[in-house]
Formats: C-alpha cells, structure tokens, sequence
C-alpha cells in the first residue's frame, strides 16, 4: 500500500530520500524547506523523486502574483496546493488556467487541521471548489466530520489529509473517513528509522482500511 505523501519540512540524509522515493506515493515540499535549502537544495532534493512533488505554498493572492510564484517552481514538481477562500474571480481562475495550460495540478484547501479552522465557511469555500474543479483537495485528518463532508460533495477529486500523527489523528484515519493519501510529516522525518516507520505505518494503513470495510459491510 503507497498511500503516504511526506510532508518533508526538514531536510533527511540524501541517501535516506532515496529510498524513502519508491515508498512513498508523493512528496510535499513548503515555506520551511525552501527557505532552508534555497531552490538549488530543493532541486537535488528532488533529483530523488520523479513524480508527484506538490508545492504547498498555500497560494492565496491575486491571479498574477500567483502565476508568477508558480512560473518559478513549475519546471520542479507536479502540483500546487491553493487556498480557495481568495476566491475565483482574478484569482483561481486565471491560476487555474494558467497551470492547466502547463499542465500542473492544482489542490485547493477544503478545510485546515488546526483548532483555529472556521468550518462555518465551508459553503462557500465549497462554492469555489464547485466553480475552480480542482485535481484535488486538502481536508483535515484531525476533523473526520468536515473530511467526511468533503468526500461527500467531491467524491471524484482525490484528497490528500494532513493532521496524522504529531497533529493527533491515528495512521489509517483519514483512509477510513474517505482520504485518498495521508499526508505525513515529523513523524516520519525526526523518527530514528524513517523508512522503517513509513514501512510500519503502509502495514496500519492497510489493517486500518480493511477494518473499516469490514466495518461498513456489517
Ligand atoms: O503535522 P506534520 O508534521 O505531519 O505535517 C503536516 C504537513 O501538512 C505540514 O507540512 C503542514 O504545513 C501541512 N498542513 C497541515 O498540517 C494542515 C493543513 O490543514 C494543511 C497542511
């Protein structure tokens, strides 16, 4: 089972990221590496990985400024993950355009992970997700009711949940609710053995998900 994006906000051994690359199913790259590494560490980073590398930049601005942030990285990775409250009106829509032309992925936040998220805004960022028809969409793993919801109202987009782990949803979690991938980040990178916890965690994922199956057959 491949269904873990790491969310590399560390750096790891180059060595390690080799192997980590054909375990994984993505890799997500943010602020915190960029600006650790610069964009020529990013690039031999990367070196390691030959698909699926979203940038997760959280884009919220308007259409040109995000189009040049994207024209940037676009030549490094698959995706772009975009904040969908901005709106779509000289903002996702042009982007949308923009990558499509370029034929890149774009994400747009559903909902956040964190306590402070406001799901009462859902319609109308639900709303947008409508208008935009994104790739995919980030819906937390820490919140099964809104994750729910989100695969409820988009079942054909493929959803990436962040929250596992140091955020307190278990491993397999976000599966079960209705996620597509889980996306996970310190408690892969600062653990002592990664490629031995990723292997751990494929092994409770796919007992997780065989639960809840059984579970919804019952
Ligand atoms: O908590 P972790 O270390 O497993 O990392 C989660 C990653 O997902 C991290 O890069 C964070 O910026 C991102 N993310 C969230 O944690 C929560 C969201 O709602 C969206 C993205």
């Amino acid at each position: 089972m491949n269904k873990i994006i790491l969310a590399l906000d560390e750096p790891l051994d180059y060595k390690i990221l080799k192997d980590i690359s054909s375990q994984v199913a993505g890799i997500k790259i943010g602020w915190p590496l960029i600006l650790e590494q610069g964009l020529e560490g990013i690039k031999n980073i990367l070196k390691n990985f030959d698909n699926n590398i979203i940038f997760d930049l959280k884009l919220a601005d308007i259409d040109s400024t995000m189009i040049k942030i994207t024209t940037h990285l676009k030549n490094l990775g698959d995706s772009f993950i975009v904040h969908a409250f901005v709106g779509y009106n000289e903002s996702i829509r042009e982007l949308k355009e923009f990558l499509d032309k370029e034929n890149k992925k774009m994400y747009l936040v559903s909902s956040m992970s964190h306590k402070g998220w406001n799901d009462n805004f859902y319609p109308y960022i639900k709303e947008v997700i409508k208008m935009t028809n994104p790739y995919g969409l980030v819906a937390p793993a820490t919140r099964p009711k809104i994750l729910k919801t989100v695969k409820k109202d988009f079942p054909e987009k493929i959803i990436i949940s962040p929250g596992i782990g140091a955020q307190g949803a278990k491993i397999g979690d976000a599966l079960c609710n209705g996620a597509n991938y889980e996306i996970i980040g310190r408690s892969i990178y600062n653990s002592k053995d990664p490629i031995g916890t990723i292997l751990e965690f494929q092994k409770i994922q796919e007992e997780r998900l065989n639960e809840c199956k059984r579970a919804e057959t019952r």
